[in-house]
């Protein structure tokens, strides 16, 4: 059975990782169904923005290290090539490349993996209970599934460095401070607040969205002639929208839009 539940909030679809009892660890069958249920969402025009969470006092603590238990004791190396590509890979790039806007809603400790999941995703919103540890070290790896792209782009080279070699907790607060996450609530309130800003997403502008995403991505990569480019072809089409023609006739008529992602 995996550890992974799914269910729909409107126009927005809910990912809770849910294998409490052990963190919600990533075993075979949880990894399974996240690249299934990313797969779905990504490809469903009715699903506008997607959200990462995990039930009980964890969000993820990567990789079930337990899964492995028996080929480590037998003194037996594990493929991790293969593990990364078949299951790491297609999570993180469906995280960062799907055209909606991906959420991880960070209720408590991450680490190793678990980071990089949420380090995937274009928002991280967090409750003063998350912590954060790349773990990666304290076990001799070095830091993967996207996290050695993902991190210096999210808190700079200087930080990434001190995250992964240090190896400290970084704390919510830190988090917040670090570039880490982008919004802190009290524990108790990260539900509310989370709910409120994903059901927003999922209520924007989805093309522009999809677009606004590719062309921050892309351009961390290109040269501003490139850069320029990329956003005339991008606009030409967004200014095709239906979406754009409400946008604007709303501004006129002095309402708020209502966006359908079209
Ligand atoms: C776990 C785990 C876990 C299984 C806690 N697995 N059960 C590698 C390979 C290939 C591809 C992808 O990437 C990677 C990188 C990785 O992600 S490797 C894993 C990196 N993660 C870690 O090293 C974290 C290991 N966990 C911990 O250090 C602690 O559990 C923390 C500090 C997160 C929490 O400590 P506590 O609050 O004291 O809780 P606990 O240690 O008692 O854990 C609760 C349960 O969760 C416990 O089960 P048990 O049956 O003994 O009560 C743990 O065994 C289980 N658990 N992490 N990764």
């Amino acid at each position: 059975m995996s550890g992974l539940e799914v269910r729909r909030e409107g126009a927005a679809a809910w990912l809770t990782l849910n294998r409490p009892e052990a963190l919600n660890a990533l075993d075979a069958a949880t990894k399974d169904a996240l690249v299934a249920a990313l797969r779905e969402a990504a490809d469903d025009a009715d699903v506008r923005a997607v959200a990462l969470t995990g039930g009980g006092r964890a969000f993820c603590v990567g990789q079930d290290l337990r899964e492995l238990e028996g080929a480590y004791r037998e003194g037996r190396t594990p493929d991790f090539a293969d593990e990364l590509e078949r299951h790491y890979a297609p999570i993180c790039r469906l995280l960062a490349e799907m055209p909606k806007p991906t959420v991880a809603v960070l209720n408590g400790v991450a680490a190793g993996a678990g980071v990089s999941l949420a380090l995937a995703c274009d928002l991280r919103l967090a409750s003063t209970a998350a912590r954060f540890r790349l773990a990666f070290a304290g076990i001799a790896l070095v830091p993967d599934a996207g996290s050695t792209w993902n991190l210096p782009r999210v808190v700079g080279l200087s930080r990434a460095l001190e995250i992964a070699l240090l190896g400290d907790w970084v704390e919510a607060d830190q988090a917040l401070q670090f570039g880490l996450v982008n919004r802190v609530w009290p524990a108790e309130e990260l539900e509310r607040h989370a709910a409120e800003t994903v059901a927003a997403l999922a209520a924007g502008p989805t093309l522009a969205f999809a677009r606004t995403k590719a062309l921050l991505r892309d351009h961390l990569g290109t040269d501003l002639a490139d850069a320029l480019a990329g956003e005339a072809k991008a606009q030409a089409a967004a200014g095709q929208s239906s979406d754009h023609l409400e946008g604007v006739t709303a501004f006129l008529e002095k309402r708020p839009p209502r966006f359908r992602g079209a």
